[in-house]
């Protein structure tokens, strides 16, 4: 491992190192706080472990760690484990290292095998820490990301939605929302089964893609329905938006199995008023998409 040694007594650094070399471990060494910090900066995603000096002149350990761990956040995942060294078992010290943000405190004369046991436990707990937060991400991704499309699912696609209508709100700027139903999807799986009408989902949304506008958030929010936020959109130019993504979602039939399908969309589309709820939004652009539907299918309806 890469272990970085503060420490501003000469022979307790040596000591220390040499220990530390014999276990096969690589070592840097700074002799104060401010050297403690610059490089660690300057080194972050190649150390492992921090072996700190509580008491160092210019900045103490307990500041320097302070800093450090401010710089990290609670969430990074290079989080490095750090270990004190004091001269004193004053209680008081002990508990003021832990809250700096250290995970283990040992006082001087270290006895090395103690030494050897703290890298060991707080390296396990580092590693843990890492997978936890590696799982935690991918469970997010998994529980906001349809897994047929990988657009935002539908409780991703409200959050947005949420968050788009705050920001249209506190900026006065227009928002419109479209709601996009495949037309007798129904006949395409009927017809060609299943996987056919799964191929066609996964390729809608990646022509729905292609097209998208930086800021623009598109979802599955249903089986074959899909949801369009357009941010500093009024609703003409929405219309127009969901005029061009109807036309780029019919103009080339889906090859399937070397069969051709040929399907069109229908699109009801509106625009925030500024005052309603997520599900009025969504259920005035159903509307719409209900009207577009009764009036012949493959438009879009304001
Ligand atoms: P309309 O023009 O009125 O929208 O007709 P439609 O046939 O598209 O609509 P309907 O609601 O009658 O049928 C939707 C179909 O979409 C039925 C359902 O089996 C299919 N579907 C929903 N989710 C999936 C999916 O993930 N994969 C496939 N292959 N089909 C799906
Ligand atoms: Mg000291
Ligand atoms: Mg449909
Ligand atoms: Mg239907
Ligand atoms: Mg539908």
């Amino acid at each position: 491992m890469n272990i970085l040694i503060a420490e501003d007594a000469p022979s307790d650094r040596m000591l220390l190192k040499l220990h530390l070399k014999k276990l096969g471990h690589t070592v840097y060494e700074v002799s104060d706080g401010n050297e403690l910090i610059s490089y660690f900066l300057e080194h972050e995603s190649e150390l492992d472990v921090l072996i700190v000096d509580l008491n160092m002149p210019n900045k103490s350990g307990v500041e320097a760690v302070s800093e450090i761990r401010a710089h990290q956040g609670s969430y990074a995942a290079n989080w490095i484990p750090i270990i004190f060294l004091s001269g004193s078992d004053a209680e008081d010290d002990i508990l003021y290292c832990i809250e700096a943000g250290a995970d283990a405190f040992l006082s001087k004369p270290v006895q090395h095998k103690v030494l050897l046991a703290k890298i060991i436990a707080v390296t396990r707990l580092a590693e843990m820490r890492k997978e936890l937060l590696i799982a935690n991400a991918r469970l997010k991704a998994l529980s906001t990301t349809d897994y047929l499309t990988n657009l935002p699912n539908r409780r991703a696609f409200e959050n947005a939605l949420k968050d788009e209508m705050g920001k249209s709100k506190r900026h006065d700027q227009p928002l419109s929302v479209a709601v996009l139903d495949i037309d007798h999807f129904k006949m395409i799986n009927d017809t060609y089964g299943h996987d056919a009408g799964d191929y066609v989902l996964k390729e809608l949304a990646n022509r729905l893609i292609s097209d998208q506008r930086s800021g623009d958030v598109f979802g599955r929010i249903g089986g074959e329905e899909f949801g369009l936020i357009l941010p500093h959109t009024n609703v003409r130019e929405a219309a127009i938006a969901c005029e061009r993504y109807r036309t780029l979602l019919s103009e080339q039939p889906y090859i399937y199995e070397s069969n051709d399908l040929d399907l069109t969309v229908s699109v009801g589309v509106c625009m925030y008023d500024g005052d309603e709820k997520q599900f009025e939004l969504i259920k005035r652009a159903d509307n719409a998409l209900y009207e577009a539907k009764n009036s012949g299918r493959n438009k879009v309806v304001i």
